[in-house]
């Protein structure tokens, strides 16, 4: 019989987004084993001791902060690390101080680890995902970017608020870049699998400007985005490993999807044990079809000017 190996889930960057991530995963109990990684080892320390102190209370996790030489027997390893946007600040502005970063935390990785997955949240996060392809040589289906599993759950939220409907019963999309030229599917946006919105423009309009702006509502208050954040990495971390076969909107290589190749995108893909199955295709209009080709040229100009 092979040895029982556990479960282990690596979370690199003990900022806003990592530590609300790995608390989310422990509350969960997800995984048996959660290693929290930062360049501020201090940091982690400090939030691996304070985390540890609740296992009376939260219990069956054994969670360290570590060193990249834990990655080695990781399933799943979560990168956080790096800038986060200030007030102002896009997600596309953030790409020359994290592609840096970037370089060296996935050489760091690949030295001990060759067949975790790697899921990406650092922003412009599928700009930094199609990097990690690049920089780690691993196949296709093991790098995730995060995508537009958040900007769905903030559209479908906004959408519940207005019909004062559980956000759980509607179905709606965001796709393209997790950012500003992401784009909403409101073709086949619906209640409970078919029942129509009856949303007017006006209503429309102002439920999207609310879904893409909302981070930078977020960080203008209280300076950064992470609990939603947080509970769609766990979402994520879920489905791959339940093996669920559950679809998410994640950020993953496309090869002529809806006209778009060789970038990396939001898109509805089956997530499991083994990372992106599949992407599912959608019968897009021609509006979101333009808009979503418009996202992907957008994201190609910027991957053109690095050199990966
Ligand atoms: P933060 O609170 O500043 O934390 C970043 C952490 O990264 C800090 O603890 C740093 O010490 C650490 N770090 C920096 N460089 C390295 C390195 N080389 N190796 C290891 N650790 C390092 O930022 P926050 O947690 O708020 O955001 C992290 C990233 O997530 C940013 O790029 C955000 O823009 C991005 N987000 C992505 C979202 C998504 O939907 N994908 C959502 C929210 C934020």
């Amino acid at each position: 019989m092979a040895p029982f190996k556990p479960n282990r889930v690596v979370v690199i960057g003990t900022g806003a987004v990592g530590t609300t991530t790995a608390y989310t995963l422990l509350l969960r109990r997800r995984m048996p084993e959660l290693v929290l990684i930062d360049v501020n080892h201090q940091k982690a320390l400090g939030e691996a001791l304070d985390m540890n102190h609740g296992m009376p209370f939260a219990g069956g996790v054994k969670l360290w902060a570590g060193t990249y030489e834990d990655c080695r027997d990781a399933d799943i390893i979560i990168v956080t690390a790096g800038a986060s946007q200030k007030p102002g600040e896009t997600r596309i502005d953030l790409l020359r101080k994290n592609i840096s970063i970037f370089r060296d935390i996935i050489q760091k990785i690949t030295k001990y680890n060759s067949h975790a997955i790697l899921l990406i949240a650092t922003n412009p996060v599928d700009i930094l995902a199609y990097a990690t392809l690049e920089i780690s040589g691993f196949d296709r289906r093991r790098v995730i970017g995060s995508g537009t599993v958040l900007d769905s759950a903030r559209f479908r939220y906004l959408i519940g608020k207005h019909k004062e409907i559980d956000p759980r019963s509607i179905h709606g999309s965001i796709i393209g870049e997790h950012g500003d030229s992401e784009v909403p599917v409101w073709s086949l946006a619906n209640i409970s699998g078919g029942i129509e919105l009856g949303f007017d423009d006006e209503t429309r309009e102002e439920i999207y400007q609310n879904t893409k702006n909302a981070a930078y509502e977020i960080i203008n208050a209280k300076g950064a985005t992470s609990y939603a954040i947080a509970l769609a990495l766990d979402r994520i971390v879920e489905a791959i490993l339940s093996n669920e076969g559950a679809v998410l909107n994640v950020s993953t290589l496309l090869n002529n999807y809806n006209g778009v190749s060789d970038v990396f995108l939001g898109a509805p893909c089956i997530v499991d044990r083994s990372g992106v199955r599949e992407v599912l295709k959608m019968p897009l209009s021609e509006e979101e079809q333009a808009l979503f080709q418009q996202s992907a040229e957008k994201l190609k100009a910027e991957i053109a000017k690095l050199d990966l």
